[in-house]
């Protein structure tokens, strides 16, 4: 299970981080409240808000990050079973994973809808008339509203979620989830519908959902930036030759998460070194 705590590192924000979040960042849209932006009921009424906000969260500019890429070696390993992914800006796909094992399960920018006759839109013709601030409008019902099919607030999730999870539920024998703050329904009910004996790791910068960091017995928490986490993962593993073949040379992202480990590395050996001068001083 993933969700936008993993596109960060991407350069894309998440919704319920203090500070960064999107949600503590909407003050220009004077909505009623901040779900609003993503309310099908109140898109209808104004679809402006979510325009402009989708012109800046678009697609094109951001690249697949670390944890993209574990989840592909995960899957290359023969290990993955699926990936249920809340995240709409189709890294997934940029990151060329298996598409039978993702589920977008809050759909993606892939493609639109008009929301009253259905009739599909592709992404490039939402795109070029959000890029022109202009909303889109269905030329067959031409009142109606053309979306993106990303699943808002009041909408059903899309049939492949539905479809796969029962079966899912009862195959898996470990369960990830990184980078969510596991609130959103009924998405975040997949980490108490599996199995009572199947282990949980959750990798986050907090706590999240049913996760009890002192149930030794079925969860583990590694909570800090989780694409540090999944990197000492797979050193661990032995795994990290296998993923450097698979992501980028150039990746941004994986760069900034090594300077990352190297420091949190530095900074661990002083604490450590201090401690042992601490010891030996009290010691004499
Ligand atoms: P959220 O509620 O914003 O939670 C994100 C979680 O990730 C929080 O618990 C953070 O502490 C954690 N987090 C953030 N950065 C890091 C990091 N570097 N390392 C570890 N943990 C981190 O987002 P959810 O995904 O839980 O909520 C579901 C919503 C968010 C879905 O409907 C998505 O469509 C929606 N969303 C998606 C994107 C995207 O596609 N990239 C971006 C923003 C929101």
């Amino acid at each position: 299970m993933t969700g936008a705590g993993i596109s960060v590192a991407a350069g894309i924000p998440d919704f319920r981080t203090k500070g960064t979040g999107l949600y503590d960042n909407l003050e220009k849209y004077n909505l009623p409240y901040a779900e609003a932006i993503f309310d099908i009921s109140y898109f209808k009424t104004n679809p402006k808000p979510f325009c402009v906000l989708a012109k800046e969260m678009w697609p094109s500019n951001f690249d697949p990050t670390p944890c993209h890429y574990f989840v592909k070696l995960l899957d290359q390993k023969g290990l993955l079973l699926r990936n249920y992914t809340q995240n709409i800006d189709t890294l997934e796909r940029m990151a060329e994973i298996d598409n039978e094992k993702v589920v977008e399960s809050h759909g993606c920018f892939a493609n639109g809808h008009c929301i009253s006759c259905h009739k599909e839109f592709s992404k490039e013709f939402i795109r070029d008339i959000i890029f022109e601030d202009k909303i889109p409008k269905c030329d067959i019902c031409e009142d109606g509203l053309v979306k993106p099919d990303i699943t808002f607030f009041g909408e059903g999730l899309p049939e492949k979620f539905h479809n796969l999870l029962p079966k899912d539920v009862k195959e898996v024998d470990l369960l990830i989830v990184i980078g969510t703050s596991l609130v959103v329904h009924p998405f975040a009910s997949i980490a108490t519908r599996i199995p009572f004996d199947c282990p949980r790791i959750l990798i986050n910068m907090e706590e999240a959902g049913p996760f009890d960091q002192n149930d030794k017995t079925r969860d583990v928490c590694l909570f800090g930036d989780c694409q540090v986490k999944v990197i000492e993962l797979m050193k661990e593993l032995d795994w990290f030759d296998d993923f450097k073949k698979i992501i980028p040379e150039d990746s941004k992202s994986l760069k900034e998460a090594l300077e990352k480990l190297e420091k949190l590395k530095t900074e661990n050996e002083t604490i450590e070194e201090k401690n042992i001068e601490k010891v030996e001083n009290e010691s004499k």
